[in-house]
């Protein structure tokens, strides 16, 4: 101890940077001064730039050199991380924090002298001669795309302990999230592929940004499955950092209470992909290689990419910029609204406003009813399903001027009215749906709605909340997740003259849905609405008791009755025609408690489980024609 102390004092003699030789500049951290003979310059310089910024209670407990000095320099490893990862480094978020808490505490409106309305957008029906073709144009352009998956959530709302990516996106054959992602890019990239005369080497590249909560589970997850049948190079994981937790409103970070040589840390929002993307170098190697579009997607929605060929060819054909995908929205619905924004100034955009947010907004913009249905049972707002489409042209030139950092926000939980101080640590936090914020009035921002039974059916809320949801309001649940996809290729099905029985209502864990015939198929069986129809013939029923999963591509229906259980797997250069009459005892649908621990996880929170009884199993493994007649 003593010969460390000798050789601080010595140090501490030591010039730093030309500046005092006894390091005055860290007086006001004695603690500190005392510890700088163990630092390296590149710590010294951060240690400044800290105490420049008002940090010095962060070195308080700094015992004397000698005592913990590991845990002094991984201290400054975290500062380092810290720093790298912010665009304009720790000094700008420091700063940053700064002025969003001074705004908030004198209760600043972030919408100050805007005034909303309604915005116009193109409106699609599933089937409409408009909406196939967005779907062939989209098809065609998908082999110009690359596609974002922003994961790094750890879906607290859900409190599934797991990635919610790894989680079943339906039981009839258990795919889970990330497969179900990875099989219908690749089932677009094969259908784009045959719009190009001869040989096709498009691999439609996806990016998924992690964070340190789904990083490792997420790689585990795509090689313990050889990437679902993915080239490893096609995918890229962009991991985000956290970011600093702020105590008071000096922006003071604060202290991890489980280790005083760490500071603690928040996820800073999915809005970290653009400043991830940027910093990579991916967007210029996606721009060299002549991509067009990057679309971003989430982490549990297992409707999305029903949606993805129209809008598409909605951006594609409409030239626009920013396209963001949205559905009708309830009012109050725990999704954004899009909304038109006109400053005093003259200023307009088309954006996102949070749910937490539009309320508010519109009864202080005289409605005074603020967020309510109109005479359509919905918002007029339409609701953002934060799928967003942009043009990579365009994103890659806003980008080299932002470097990707998107408009914060910061939403601390006062102890009292007073607002000096907290109930917990707060952050600053932004959305990646906010990229349009800073774009130049030419921007071409539009949307697109589609039906909701179509597109969107997320897995966010646990049982006991999914259950308290006001009546007529979606439950966004595992099993309204699950229920919807029946649901959807039901009614899909209805289109082309399939006598898809009526759904039953059920209640799981709480939650009243309805229960159509459990009908899956896999995208590359079909994609958009004209493959369904090229496959679908005949006269064709499907009784509600019945669960029907397709497999393989070229599966064709003829006059098929089913009231049972029918599997069929087929190779890719198998053609397969399948009628006539299908009966057995199925697979029923059996509820199951939430509190049942001998059910896994991702059963209990859908609260019912698939009850494998009796069924037609058909596999095609190799190629040629085949036609099944019962
Ligand atoms: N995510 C990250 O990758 N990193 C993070 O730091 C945080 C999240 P939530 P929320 O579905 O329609 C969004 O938590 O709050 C990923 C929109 O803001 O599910 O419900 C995470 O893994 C809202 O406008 O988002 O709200 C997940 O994939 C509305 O559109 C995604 O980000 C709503 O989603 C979303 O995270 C919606």
């Amino acid at each position: 101890m003593a010969l460390a102390r000798a050789i601080a004092e010595n140090l501490s003699n030591l010039s730093i940077n030309n500046e005092s030789p006894k390091g005055d500049w860290a007086a006001s951290a004695p603690n500190l001064q005392k510890n700088l003979c163990i630092l390296s310059a590149e710590q010294i310089e951060l240690a400044k730039m800290l105490l420049q910024e008002g940090q010095s209670h962060l070195f308080v407990h700094w015992p004397e050199p000698g005592v913990e000095d590991q845990e002094k320099k991984s201290f400054f490893d975290q500062v380092a991380r810290l720093d790298s990862s912010y665009p304009g480094g720790l000094v700008s978020y420091v700063r940053n924090a700064r002025n969003l808490l001074a705004d908030s505490k004198a209760g600043k409106n972030p919408f100050e002298g805007f005034t909303p309305s309604v915005p116009s957008g193109e409106v699609l029906t599933f089937g409409d001669d408009n909406f196939v073709m967005f779907e062939e144009v989209g098809i065609r352009e998908a082999r110009n795309a690359a596609f974002v998956l922003v994961a790094g959530g750890l879906g607290e709302r859900l409190g599934y302990k797991g990635i919610k990516l790894a989680l079943p996106s339906e039981s009839t054959t258990g795919t889970c999230f990330l497969q179900h992602y990875v099989e219908a890019i690749l089932a677009l990239q094969d259908a784009s592929c045959r719009f190009v005369q001869g040989q096709c080497q498009t691999q439609i590249p996806l990016v998924i940004m992690t964070s340190d909560d789904t990083h490792a589970r997420t790689l585990e997850l795509l090689e313990s499955n050889a990437y679902f049948g993915m080239k490893p190079t096609q995918v890229t994981l962009l991991k985000q950092e956290k970011v600093a937790c702020l105590d008071d409103t000096d922006a003071r970070l604060a202290v991890d209470p489980q280790n005083k040589y760490k500071i603690q840390t928040k996820p800073h929002g999915h809005g970290d992909v653009h400043s991830l993307l940027y910093s990579s170098g991916i967007l210029k190697l996606w721009h060299d290689a002549g991509l067009k579009w990057v679309i971003f997607f989430q982490d549990t929605n297992g409707l999305l990419f029903k949606a993805i060929p129209a809008s598409l060819g909605v951006s594609s054909t409409k030239q626009y910029h920013v396209n963001s995908l949205a559905v009708p929205r309830k009012a109050k619905e725990a999704i954004g609204g899009i909304t038109k924004l006109t400053h005093t100034d003259g200023r307009t955009m088309v954006i996102n406003v949070e749910y937490n947010q539009l309320d508010p907004l519109l009864r202080a913009t005289g409605h005074p009813e603020g967020d309510v249905n109109c005479e359509t049972g919905f918002s007029p707002y339409p609701g953002n399903i934060n799928q967003l489409i942009l043009e990579l042209d365009s994103y890659i030139k806003e980008l080299t001027k932002t470097r990707g950092a998107i408009t914060e926000f910061v939403n601390p939980k006062y102890k009292d009215s007073s607002k000096t101080s907290f109930k917990s640590s707060t952050r600053l936090e932004c959305m990646m749906q906010d990229y349009p914020k800073t774009l130049p009035p030419s921007a071409r921002v539009g949307f697109t709605v589609m039906d909701t039974w179509l597109a969107y059916a997320p897995v966010k809320n646990n049982p006991e909340d999914a259950a308290k949801v006001p009546k007529g309001n979606p439950y966004h649940s595992a099993t309204s997740g699950e229920m919807a996809i029946y649901r959807a290729n039901s009614l899909i099905l209805r289109k082309f003259g399939v006598q898809v029985a009526d759904p039953v209502l059920q209640e799981f864990n709480g939650q009243e849905v309805e229960v159509w015939p459990r009908i899956t198929w896999n995208p590359k069986w079909a994609m958009t609405f004209s493959d369904v129809k090229r496959k679908v013939g005949g006269s064709c029923s499907i009784s509600q008791r019945s669960t029907m999963v397709v497999k393989g591509p070229n599966v064709f229906f003829e006059d098929l009755s089913l009231d049972g259980a029918l599997v069929i797997d087929s190779v890719d250069d198998a053609e397969v025609k399948v009628s006539g009459r299908v009966q057995n005892k199925g697979w029923s649908v059996e509820p199951v408690d939430d509190k049942d621990n001998s059910y896994p996880e991702e059963v209990r929170i859908r609260g019912f489980r698939i009850e494998k009884v009796d069924q037609l199993e058909m596999s095609y493994p190799e190629p040629g024609k085949f036609c099944f007649k019962s």
